[in-house]
């Protein structure tokens, strides 16, 4: 928490202000979606957490994503479960790039989220990830801020060093 605090002042003392939304359709996704914002922070970049149903609060979605990118947003991660239209929705609304995180759901384990999310008709992207994948959706998001960021590439590089270094060194 103090680590991501300091990296964030930094940022913003250089005039670098990643911010990255991450919005769900519940709290109730909190726990999954909870992967995304602690990833983000870990690299520095500032997240603006929401909590809209695409279908219990449609209109408060709207304005949301119609405002987003002149919040300082430049990346969105929507996790939701069941008929999640949530992703979807918001890429029909703004021109940012939208990441999806398809929220496993308890009747049918999250197979229904993934095929609302990913099945997107043409013209209209949603990057969907893995069922619960939200770790991935920040560390997309991330490589993505990293083509514009060289100390956050640079950052990136090095997660994924030391992730292979981890890998490599396991003994069995
Ligand atoms: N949801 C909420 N509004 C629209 C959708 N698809 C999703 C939430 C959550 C699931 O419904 O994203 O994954 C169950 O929500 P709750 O609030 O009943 O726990």
């Amino acid at each position: 928490m103090l680590r991501h605090l300091v990296q964030t002042a930094l940022n913003n003392r250089m005039g670098i202000i990643m911010r990255v939304g991450v919005i769900m359709g519940s709290a109730s996704d909190l726990p999954v979606m909870q992967a995304a914002i602690d990833t983000l922070e870990s690299f520095g970049i500032e997240v603006d957490k929401r909590v809209i149903s695409a279908h219990r609060a449609a209109h408060a979605l709207m304005e949301w994503a119609e405002s987003a990118e002149d919040r300082g947003l430049s990346i969105i991660i929507a996790g939701a479960g069941g008929a999640a239209h949530l992703a979807g929705v918001i890429a029909g609304l703004t021109h940012l790039p939208v990441i999806g995180v398809p929220v496993r759901s308890k009747t049918l384990d999250g197979l229904d989220s993934l095929l609302s999310m990913v099945q997107m008709p043409s013209g209209i992207p949603v990057a969907t990830v893995a069922i619960d994948g939200a770790k991935n959706a920040a560390l997309l998001a991330v490589s993505i801020l990293a083509l514009q960021e060289p100390e956050l590439r640079e950052k990136y590089i090095d997660f994924r060093r030391q992730q292979t270094e981890k890998v490599l060194a396991t003994v069995i």
